[in-house]
């Protein structure tokens, strides 16, 4: 029985069981049947309106009791709580905040999750100025970090944690607000090479709403495959999803765990489930050379599998030869995403 059955029936059964007591208390003459008919389908429709959105959403989620991770400030008893929604930008500030736990009190037990109890993403509501961020904790349960705002508008904080005594991650997100000038940065063109710094991050891929996608993005710096990748958090790379217009959140890992002094690359897989079709922005970190790196896709997620995403046969840094014959240098990589740059 689907969960939206089982509220109906249960809707049903309270329905007649008041029926039947007011039938009873008020000794009137009214048939509890029909009385019962006519309170429960008003009350069925609005359980069943509730219900949808998140049987909807759940597609592959129900390690999150149905809502996708990053939409709400609290789940499971648990609450994000930033210490203040209000800050300056470009200037050096704190990030700070507690997760409360059901007592209310702020959490100080936490299971790590890839070497870390908790991690932080911070983002702007238009996906640009991504940051993967490792605060640290006091003994009261607080955490912080150093961080700039790098331009005004509102921001949003990704909290990706588990605690002690539960037995999944958790993704609480919560708004700040960042004063000053705001000028939205529109979403990069769907491309499947992104160039920085010398590197060149091709994806390959067919995303598809609702199962999982295989996704392998191949780095290459100066033209050369990397071979040398170096594990990051337990990883060799650390993928999240956006979801456009929601900013529904989504982080995978590639299958192979990444040990201490393992090399990795050029490839790294990730089997990712899209929860439905639209626009999302990647961001994959990998490191490299003792620098933590981050790649942005735009990639549109497709209901029909047709979506391919294909890399380009050749790369602009891997051919000297095509910026001699005067093509511009340099790949013009997510323009849009050059304003807020990423940094770690
Ligand atoms: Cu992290």
């Amino acid at each position: 029985m689907s969960r939206a059955a089982a509220l109906r029936l249960g809707a049903f059964a309270g329905a007649l069981a008041l029926a039947f007591g007011a039938a009873f208390a008020v000794g009137s003459a009214v048939d509890p049947i029909a009385a019962a008919d006519t309170t429960a389908p008003a009350h069925n429709e609005e359980m069943g309106g509730m219900e949808e959105p998140a049987a909807g959403h759940g597609a592959g989620h129900s390690e999150s009791g149905g809502q996708l991770p990053g939409l709400s400030v609290s789940e499971a008893g648990y609450t994000l709580t930033p210490a203040t929604t209000f800050y300056q930008p470009g200037a050096k500030t704190e990030l700070r905040f507690t997760i409360q736990g059901p007592d209310g009190k702020p959490v100080t037990q936490y299971t790590e999750t890839h070497e870390k109890d908790l991690h932080l993403i911070v983002v702007r509501r238009d996906l640009s100025g991504f940051h993967h961020v490792h605060p640290t904790r006091d003994a009261s349960g607080t955490w912080s970090i150093p961080f700039t705002f790098t331009a005004g508008g509102t921001w949003r904080l990704f909290a990706d944690f588990q605690p002690a005594g539960l037995d999944r991650t958790l993704t609480l997100g919560t708004d700040v607000n960042v004063s000053g000038l705001y000028i939205p940065v529109p979403l990069s063109e769907p491309a499947s090479v992104y160039s920085f710094d010398g590197y060149d991050v091709t994806l390959a891929g067919n995303p598809v709403a609702g199962k999982e996608s295989e996704l392998t993005f191949t780095i290459s710096r100066g033209g050369k495959p990397v071979t040398d990748l170096q594990p990051y958090l337990g990883a060799f790379g650390h993928l999240v999803s956006l979801r456009s217009g929601d900013l529904a959140y989504l982080h995978t890992h590639p299958s192979q765990d990444a040990k201490p002094g393992m090399k990795g690359g050029p490839q790294i897989t990730f089997g990712t489930t899209f929860p439905t079709a639209g626009t999302y922005s990647l961001f994959l970190d990998f490191q490299h050379a003792g620098a933590v790196h981050t790649a942005e896709f735009t990639v549109q997620v497709g209901a029909d599998g047709k979506t391919q995403i294909v890399p380009p046969t050749s790369l602009p840094s891997a051919e000297p030869s095509m910026k001699q014959s005067g093509q511009p240098s340099g790949q013009p990589s997510a323009p849009g995403h050059e304003e807020t740059p990423h940094g770690h």
